[in-house]
């Protein structure tokens, strides 16, 4: 009895197993793979060292089957065979206890195969773990047709309260009370080869196209960004990110766990002079152990500005300690190297002004106004759970102050803004002699809200004729951007900030719009930075932002002809970054270098309007490190399943850098530049560091030219001869001061000569000019030489 109820038990615990190894399968089959290399757990699972490590399944006392040795083997030279069974779990078992663990996740896979010509055509095999006494549960299976291997997958979590004391791996066939009575069916003999069980660990890389191409929005498809900050130098838009990333942390299925923002320490980093091809320059390890502010836990919602200081110009990054406190780590430049010059947070509760009513002492926002005065708005919440009209539109809880000359360190004390339905992300900015301050509204304290102040969680901003304000309920103007799921679906909260890039300004906002391609929907609170123009009116108000995928226009083209960090990119899908040692070759010896990684067969990435002029191009090269045989890089036009214009081979040793070249006959104008990633499957193929491309040089007529000067009697003459060292006839015009003359075709190998007089019996020296025009390529070709002539004294 007890065995029966046993089995009963087990069955359904194998039904919620199953769904969730079949919703895992199905993710895995559109999304591609999330499971990283890890060691397999079975011991011998290839059954290489003939039975070593396996036995019988002996969990009920009436199992039992013979195990034997095959050369019959799915891969290798050997399998086990598995005969003369008593029960449907009678099967090979291997014990892992010890070897994993409550509450971790892992993958198992199995290669089965039945040949009894009086078995079923198609038969159903399990991989089941055993955790002694009744408990089982089936953690993979598959159906496979008679004769043929079959590969049971699945992926399974031991529940956090599951003892694993004992711990067993078997593979079986489906649970039935009277197996006996149909041997052939539920008896069967079977073969297994290549069993594994690994710890599941899951890949952060994103699968999903996140960034359709032909758009702007998200700003990057391969990271998340939030609370983009965005800081213009030298025509180039650096944008300062939330690393949301940190907290992603897709399980089996794909979809991750919460964003609760506890792990966030760095600050995400990327560039463009664009603003549709954006260069990744990693995370900037700002908090915690390994950070430059170690004296902080995290760092959100920064914030940039440079001055110069003393005769050189730093970089000042702000950042929120989570709801604590802010702080300000020094760069060099607008990407590191970066110092801690301060030793603590910038402000704190102790921070004049900057207690009364506030939640939280974050979200700073910097601004230096033309006299070079730097301003810090900083602060959110202020909830004071009264429910009232009062607290809910008018917290108070945010605050402008000014900073020190140094930047880092406040000035006097903190002032109120009493911004309608304040809740957090302050930002200030100029334009026209007019100050702006813009904020996230907040989602309601209770209170009845106030039809005159902005909507719940939308950006609004207030005007003045001064940083300080005063910031009173009469500056505010009205709403910059709604909530974001107004326009994308998905809610929660948002962060701006304002630049301007030549004559346009821009507004910056964060979607959780990869997160919601991800998943197909849903979302785990993780944002993605997004860029709309912003527009004024005559009287300096702001017109409404709308969010979409579209974004901005590509304001330049990108120039082919030099070395362009491959992470710099339009359009990807499929692709990783990392940073590797040693400075970058676009950016300077001082600046992180990355590269794109987890380059799988199909994976790709791309430039947008890469303009290869009227001449064109004749070559790409790449620098690559190959990690796999057989890779290569196919150069696609306008498409990412274009034709081919050139194959990149990336054959060189397996771990070292390499630059193979490929040849590109008649790219001229602009295009979208497609790199896709071919090899082996399931292979990681290699990984790439940089591209650049060669300009095709100008054909020319070849000419050898001298001029010099010389007496005839009393008059002295200027002498050229050009000689045509090009393989084609060409026309040939000598021109000096003293007149010009044209030779028409004149041969290969032959001359032009004239001897002008100068009608003068002193000369100073000069220079005489020579074009030649002929036929190369089909295309008429002109070039230009110069050669000088000494002066004469005839007389
Ligand atoms: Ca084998
Ligand atoms: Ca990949
Ligand atoms: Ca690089």
């Amino acid at each position: 009895m007890s065995k029966r109820v046993g089995k009963t038990t087990r069955r359904r615990v194998a039904a919620i197993a199953m769904a969730g190894a079949l919703l895992g399968a199905a993710v895995t089959a559109t999304a591609g793979p999330v499971q990283a290399a890890a060691p397999n757990i079975i011991v011998n699972g290839g059954f290489e060292d003939g039975l070593s490590g396996w036995f019988v399944n002996n969990g009920n006392s009436t199992d039992g089957a013979t195990l034997s040795p095959t050369t019959d083997a799915y891969a290798g030279s050997g399998a086990v065979l598995v005969t003369d069974r008593k029960t449907t779990g009678s099967g090979p078992m291997q014990d892992l206890s010890g070897k994993v663990q409550a509450g971790k996740t892992y993958a198992v896979t199995a290669r089965v195969k039945y040949e009894n010509p009086n078995s079923p055509a198609t038969k159903q095999f399990f991989a089941t773990m055993h955790y002694g006494g009744a408990t089982y549960t089936n953690v993979g299976t598959v159906t496979v047709a008679r004769g043929q291997w079959g590969l049971i997958q699945g992926t399974f979590t031991i529940p956090a309260s599951q003892s694993v004391a004992t711990a067993r791996l078997f593979i079986e066939t489906p649970w039935t009370s009277d197996p006996g009575s149909a041997p052939d069916t539920h008896l069967m003999d079977f073969k297994v080869d290549d069993v594994s069980v690994t710890e599941f660990v899951p890949s952060t890389t994103i699968e999903a196209l996140g960034k359709n191409p032909g758009e702007g929005n998200p700003l990057i498809s391969h990271k998340f960004g939030a609370d983009g900050n965005a800081f213009v130098h030298d025509g180039r838009v650096y944008i300062y990110m939330t690393n949301d990333t940190q907290e992603y942390k897709p399980g089996p299925t794909g979809v991750s766990s919460t964003n609760t923002y506890a792990s966030i320490n760095t600050i995400t980093v990327i560039s463009s002079d664009d603003l549709m091809n954006w260069v990744d320059h990693g995370e900037i390890p700002v908090a915690g152990p390994n950070g430059v502010a170690r004296y902080a836990n995290n760092s959100w919602a920064p914030a940039m500005e440079s001055k110069v200081v003393d005769g050189k110009e730093k970089f000042f990054l702000y950042f929120a300690n989570n709801g604590g406190g802010s702080g300000v780590i020094v760069g060099d430049s607008p990407i590191g190297p970066w110092h801690d010059e301060r030793g603590n947070l910038l402000i704190t509760s102790a921070t004049p002004g900057a207690s009364n009513g506030i939640n939280w002492l974050f979200d700073p926002g910097v601004f230096i106004d033309d006299d070079g005065q730097g301003y810090l708005v900083f602060g959110g919440g202020g909830d004071d759970g009264t429910r009232s009209a009062e607290n809910t539109n008018h917290p108070k809880s945010t605050r402008v102050i000014r900073l020190g000359d140094d930047m880092i360190s406040t000035q006097g004390s903190a002032e109120v803004i009493d911004a309608p339905l304040v809740f957090e992300a302050g930002h200030l900015f100029k334009r026209d002699g007019k100050y702006y301050y813009s904020y996230s509204s907040n989602f309601g304290f209770g209170g009845p809200i106030d039809p005159n102040g902005p909507p719940t969680g939308a950006i609004a901003y207030l005007m003045a004729d001064s940083p300080m304000g005063p910031w009173t309920p009469e500056t505010y103007k009205g709403v910059i951007f709604r909530n974001p799921g107004t326009y994308f679906g998905a809610g929660g909260n948002n962060h701006q900030s304002v630049f301007k890039l030549g004559d346009q300004y821009y507004f910056t906002y964060h979607a959780q719009t990869l997160n919601s391609r991800i998943t197909g929907g849903a979302t785990q609170g993780f944002r993605s930075p997004h860029l709309a123009k912003l527009d004024f009116n005559a009287d300096g108000t702001i017109k409404e932002v709308r969010g979409d995928y579209k974004g901005v226009e590509q304001i330049r083209d990108l120039d082919p002809y030099r070395v362009i960090e491959a992470e710099t990119i339009a359009w990807q899908q499929g692709i990783a970054t990392k940073k590797i040692d040693g400075g970058s070759e676009e950016f300077g010896a001082q600046a992180p270098n990355l590269v794109v990684h987890d380059i799988d067969n199909g994976d790709w990435t791309s430039l947008a309007k890469v303009d290869f002029g009227a001449e064109g191009a004749t070559g790409v090269t790449a620098k690559v490190r190959p990690l796999a045989t057989g890779g290569k890089i196919e150069v696609r036009l306008d498409g990412r399943t274009s034709p081919v214009v050139a194959t990149i081979p990336v054959d060189a040793p397996l771990g070292e850098w390499t630059k193979p070249t490929a040849r590109l006959d008649g790219v001229t104008g602009v295009h979208d530049v497609y790199f896709t990633y071919a090899g082996p499957d399931g292979a990681d193929l290699f990984e790439v560091d940089s591209w650049s491309f060669e300009a095709a040089s100008s054909p020319e007529v070849a000419l050898t030219v001298t001029a010099s000067s010389r007496c005839i009697g009393s008059s002295a003459y200027v002498a050229v001869t050009a000689v045509n060292d090009s393989g084609v006839p060409a026309t040939i015009t000598l021109t000096t001061p003293y007149g010009s003359k044209t030779v028409a075709d004149v041969a290969p190998g032959k001359q032009a000569y004239q001897s002008f007089n100068t009608r003068a019996g002193n000369i100073d020296a000069g220079t005489v000019t020579v074009k030649a025009t002929a036929t190369i390529d089909g295309k008429q070709v002109t070039s230009s030489y110069d050669a000088g002539y000494a002066a004469a004294s005839c007389r």
